[in-house]
């Protein structure tokens, strides 16, 4: 099966109970916890409507859920039938953004549909999923990454970027649209004050190497060894500690968290100590009815 032609379908299998996609592919590595997402709306640079949302909302669920997934990388099909350009992402669909319309889903009606979903941006609540999910994501950047797109990269773990077709453009400010969140105020982490608000502001395009040079690319590759890259980085950070991967993600992300990030990382941090004779014997003091005894546990220095 061919979904993109970069795609190398020895390396993956499909995932049971998605067949029914339309706006976006989703894939798990043949031999390990890797999974790969893409968007599949080339003719329009994969730019994405509500309903390629709720795709890559219910996907993304299903990663962070799997057990046996550390990785996702995240990416677009292509190229475009129609001149042959590649994309990541080109951010929302302009044509449907803001109409509070019935075409939020397809087949709903003015009547049928269910307005509490209507008009919201809940590729903000992908962004927090990749943020905040206790696996590695990776921005496979193949083509434009542009607007909503660029900000997915952004907030992803890493980026690889196409050497040939990666293009970075932030056009929020072009369309009245901004990023005030991970898109914005995160990329000036990566790549500083200065950049980013040339970025936002100025909104030029940048090539691979230029974001390279910026900070906000881990690697440049070349295009036909984009997707055999990213799945090498997927077996890498696979056959490492998933508990140690984990924490060190909420460990980079705390400080630009605040109080969530630290619920985050504490929140592992007490199933860690669940695990633990210590905390089971206080658990089983309440259940017998009983005072704890800790004193096999010492005050480590
Ligand atoms: C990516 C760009 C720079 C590529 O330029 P290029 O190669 O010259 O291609 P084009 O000829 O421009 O495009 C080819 C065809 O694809 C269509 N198309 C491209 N991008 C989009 C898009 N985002 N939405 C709809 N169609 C798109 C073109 O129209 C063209 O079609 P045809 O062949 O029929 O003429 C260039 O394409 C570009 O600048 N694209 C727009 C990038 C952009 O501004 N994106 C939006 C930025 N903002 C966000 O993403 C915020 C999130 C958001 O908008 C949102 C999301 C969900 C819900 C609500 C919202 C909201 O803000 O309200």
């Amino acid at each position: 099966m061919t979904v993109s032609d970069t795609f190398d379908p020895s390396a993956w299998k499909d995932v049971p109970g998605f067949e029914g996609l339309t706006d976006i592919t989703y894939h798990r590595a043949v031999d390990h916890g890797t999974v790969r997402i893409a968007f599949n709306r080339p003719e329009v640079r994969n730019a994405f409507r509500p309903h390629t949302v709720d795709e890559l909302l219910a996907v993304l669920e299903h990663a962070r859920t799997s057990s046996d997934v550390g990785c996702v990388l995240l990416t677009g099909n292509g190229p475009a039938p129609k001149d042959g350009v590649w994309a990541f992402c080109s951010g929302g669909d302009q044509r449907i953004r803001g109409k509070v319309g019935y075409q939020y889903a397809e087949g709903a009606t003015a009547d049928t549909v269910d307005k509490g979903k209507l008009g919201r941006l809940h590729i903000l609540e992908c962004q927090r999923l990749i943020r905040f999910m206790p696996k590695i994501v990776i921005a496979v950047v193949n083509g434009w990454a542009a607007g909503g797109g660029h900000s997915l990269h952004v907030v992803a773990d890493l980026t690889i970027a196409s050497a040939e077709h990666a293009k970075f453009k932030q056009t929020d400010a072009d369309v009245g649209s901004f990023d005030g969140g991970f898109g914005s105020a995160y990329l000036a982490r990566q790549v500083g004050q200065k950049f980013a608000r040339e970025i936002f502001l100025l909104g030029d395009e940048y090539s691979a190497e230029d974001a390279h040079r910026m900070g906000m690319v881990n690697k440049v590759v070349p295009h036909a060894d984009l997707e055999a890259e990213a799945l090498e980085w997927g077996r890498k950070i696979n056959a490492k500690s998933p508990t140690a991967q984990r924490m060190l993600k909420y460990s980079f992300n705390l400080i630009d968290d605040g109080l969530v990030g630290q619920q985050v990382l504490l929140g592992e941090t007490t199933r860690l100590a669940y695990m633990t004779d210590e905390a089971q014997e206080g658990r089983d003091a309440f259940l017998q009815k009983r005072d704890p005894d800790f004193s096999d546990y010492p005050w480590y220095y």
